[in-house]
């Protein structure tokens, strides 16, 4: 395997976001397939970052770090990806729900699935039912992620999801939630396609959900 795989995937697990875009230019520089550089030297290095994670090896500051530095070769790497016709894992509308101004956890889920090849359009925090159903509509996505920190404001995630169901969306994306009050079980009650514990669990279930593992 090209030596530049394994000092690509060094680099992100590492975090080191300035030499990101020149080690992709010089991957790409050397006739490396875009998508190898992408399947064989980042994502690896961020699914290590996940591992270590789950494991509390790594923290927030330094998992976001490495997810910087994902974004910074991904800006290389992402025209290249295009031009020569790969498919992402597909789409995912991303927010914080209605009421809710936690952004962190959900900015760091997304940074991973991003890492994970999936295009990630993030909404923001105290996003209205209304204004997913609009993304849902814009972006045609697979997956549409929420995220709820506090108690008081887990219920929007039921609220979005009914919204969701009676505007005839909810058979066109899989739905998937999150935050720290959130269970699986209280996932299912609310009608969510999944549930995940932390960013890279998070990942792991928007990869079942399109199918790609
Ligand atoms: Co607030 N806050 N906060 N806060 N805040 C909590 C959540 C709280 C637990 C603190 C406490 O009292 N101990 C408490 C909630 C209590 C409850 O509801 N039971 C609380 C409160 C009460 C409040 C206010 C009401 C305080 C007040 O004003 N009186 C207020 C509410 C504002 C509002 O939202 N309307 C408030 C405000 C704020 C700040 C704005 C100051 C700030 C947020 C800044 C920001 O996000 N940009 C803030 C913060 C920072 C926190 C704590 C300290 C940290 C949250 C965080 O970022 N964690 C938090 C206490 C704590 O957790 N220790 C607290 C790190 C982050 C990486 O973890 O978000 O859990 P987390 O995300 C994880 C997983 O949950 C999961 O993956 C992430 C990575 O592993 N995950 C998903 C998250 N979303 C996911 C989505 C997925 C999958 C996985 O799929 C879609």
């Amino acid at each position: 395997m090209s030596r530049i795989y394994e000092r690509l995937s060094t680099a992100i697990l590492e975090g080191k976001i300035d030499r990101m875009p020149n080690l992709v230019q010089r991957a790409l520089d050397q006739g490396l397939p875009p998508k190898d550089i992408l399947d064989k030297g980042m994502v690896p290095g961020m699914d290590e970052v996940g591992a270590r994670f789950r494991r509390g090896d790594m923290f927030v500051p330094e998992v976001i770090r490495s997810a910087d530095a994902m974004q910074a070769g991904l800006g290389v790497l992402r025209p290249r990806l295009s031009e020569s016709g790969v498919e992402l894992l597909g789409k995912i509308v991303l927010g914080t729900v209605k009421g809710d101004l936690h952004d962190i956890g959900k900015n760091l889920v997304g940074m991973m699935c991003e890492g994970a090849g999936f295009e990630v359009i993030d909404l923001g925090f105290n996003i209205e039912p209304d204004a997913f159903i609009v993304a849902i509509k814009e972006h045609q996505p697979a997956v549409v992620g929420m995220s709820a920190l506090l108690t008081t404001t887990m219920r929007a995630m039921g609220y979005t999801i009914n919204a969701i169901r009676e505007a005839g969306l909810q058979d066109q994306v899989k739905i998937m939630v999150g935050g720290a009050p959130v269970d699986a079980e209280f996932a299912e009650r609310i009608g969510a396609d999944g549930y995940g514990s932390n960013a890279p669990a998070g990942v792991e279930l928007a990869k079942q959900l399109v199918g790609a593992v």
